[in-house]
């Protein structure tokens, strides 16, 4: 694999072989300087227009034009006066790798550059610093999410995304040709999470696309999106649910703080704060006096029982006023508003939470109904028959009490660096975007 810009410190004074993009050609009445970039940062090449075994290499890089790749071989030596760590790259030779037409817009200043120009070219606008430092900050903050659970001997699994009946509401679902048949794109990977559970799986995870036929244009919704879906066995309650989703997000925070804080700070102008468990909590029923009391909101009759992105909104204000916490859970949402196979108490009482982050709703999560019986009145309350009659199987042969959540991962990300879903997503998909 090539060597990375921010790996040349270890090879000063040798000879390399270097490829990258040319991000700039100065060319100086002496020297002709040329900036070569990859994903993790910059290099200064130079080449002395005095030396005449150059004369062939700076006719190579006056018929080359800037985003163009190349392949040098040479010396990188030290010099102290280079801005760019502290080294140059002498040349000896010089491949173009492939050579770039005229770009559509300049990448390194996207203002007023239109939103939708830059989808149409997604991946010059990610050639941009910034676009792609939310790749990195992204990765980071999965890969240590991963690693929490690898740790705490979960199982990492991949459940199928065409499906043959709507798994979370058949309003929003995607229907395709399957054949001489219908099916359905995944909305999220719930009734397979719980048979892992019936299966025994005990813990498992799943980072995966899910698909909502949501036409709505707004900041964070999407119409493919990835989400972080986990579910466990033999819990209490769904109290050991939200604890756990504590942990985890603890674990993410950390590392993207320790990794990222400085840049994130410099680049988007938000503090990467880790979060102390516990996170508030309160009753929807509470969180509506207290949002009604202090800011004089009151939630939309068509809402009751569930929240709205308004009540987001404030729900952050108050977070941060009350408990000096940037999140919140909210539980005791109305049954009638969520779905079935959330568990009850005897009370009828809903055993599930939402997670808000900085105003916007990440995760939903609940203990589950395993109980065979009541999860099929569950299911006849919501009027739903044939198409959950597979998964209600899963509850016949035995098995464990079980709970679990789902972290909407570009929504992470977005809350992170301050950007909408569109500049947050690797390929924006939305009612309007199926291209590039
Ligand atoms: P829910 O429908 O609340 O729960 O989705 C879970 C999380 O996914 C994210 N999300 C979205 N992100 C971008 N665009 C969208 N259109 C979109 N819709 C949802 C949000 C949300 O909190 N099966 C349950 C989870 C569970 O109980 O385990 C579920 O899908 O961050």
């Amino acid at each position: 694999m090539k060597i990375l810009v921010d790996e040349l410190k270890d090879y000063v004074g040798k000879e390399i072989t270097f490829s990258g993009f040319v991000d700039a050609i100065r060319d100086k009445k002496w020297v002709m300087f040329v900036i070569l970039r990859d994903n993790t940062g910059k290099l200064q090449m130079t080449i002395e227009k005095s030396e005449e075994k150059n004369q062939e290499l700076l006719e190579i890089m006056a018929n080359t034009t800037v985003e163009s790749t190349v392949k040098v071989t040479g010396l990188l030596q030290e010099n102290e006066a280079v801005k760019l760590g502290g080294m140059e790259l002498i040349p000896s030779k010089i491949e173009i790798t492939s050579k770039a037409e005229p770009l559509p817009f300049d990448f390194n200043n996207l203002d007023g550059v239109n939103i939708d120009t830059r989808m149409d070219f997604r991946w010059l606008d990610l050639r941009n610093e910034k676009n792609m430092l939310v790749r990195q900050i992204e990765s980071c903050f999965i890969e240590a999410m991963r690693d929490f659970l690898y740790k705490n001997r979960f199982t990492e699994i991949h459940t199928p995304k065409l499906i043959g009946a709507a798994s979370e509401s058949g309003s929003s679902v995607f229907k395709v040709k399957y054949f001489d048949r219908d099916a359905f794109l995944a909305q999220s990977p719930q009734f397979y999470k719980q048979m892992a559970m019936a299966a025994g799986m005990n813990r498992i995870f799943e980072v995966a696309p899910c698909f909502r036929a949501e036409n709505s244009n707004t900041n964070r919704h999407a119409t493919e999106f990835t989400s972080f879906d986990l579910e466990f066995s033999y819990i209490d309650s769904y109290e050991d649910v939200m604890s756990l989703e504590e942990d985890l997000l603890i674990a993410g925070l950390t590392k993207v703080k320790e990794e990222y804080g400085e840049r994130i700070k410099e680049v988007f102008g938000n503090e990467v704060i880790v979060p102390k468990k516990p996170f508030p909590r309160m009753r929807l029923q509470d969180l509506y006096q207290e949002l009604h009391d202090r800011y004089g909101f009151d939630i939309p009759k068509e809402d009751i029982g569930d929240m709205n992105a308004e009540a987001e909104k404030l729900t952050f204000k108050l977070a941060q006023e009350k408990f000096d916490s940037e999140f919140m859970f909210v539980v005791d949402y109305a049954a009638t508003k969520r779905p079935f196979y959330h568990m009850r108490d005897e009370n009828g009482k809903l055993q599930g939470y939402d997670l808000i982050w900085r105003g916007t709703e990440i995760t939903s999560g609940a203990q589950r109904e395993h109980r065979y019986d009541e999860l099929v009145k569950n299911a006849k309350e919501k009027g739903l028959g044939k198409d959950v009659e597979f998964y209600l199987q899963f509850f016949k042969y035995g098995c464990p009490p079980h709970g679990g959540f789902a972290i909407g991962v570009d929504r992470l990300t977005m809350l992170l660096t301050g950007l909408t879903i569109k500049e947050t997503q690797f390929l924006f998909r939305g009612p309007n975007r199926l291209e590039p």
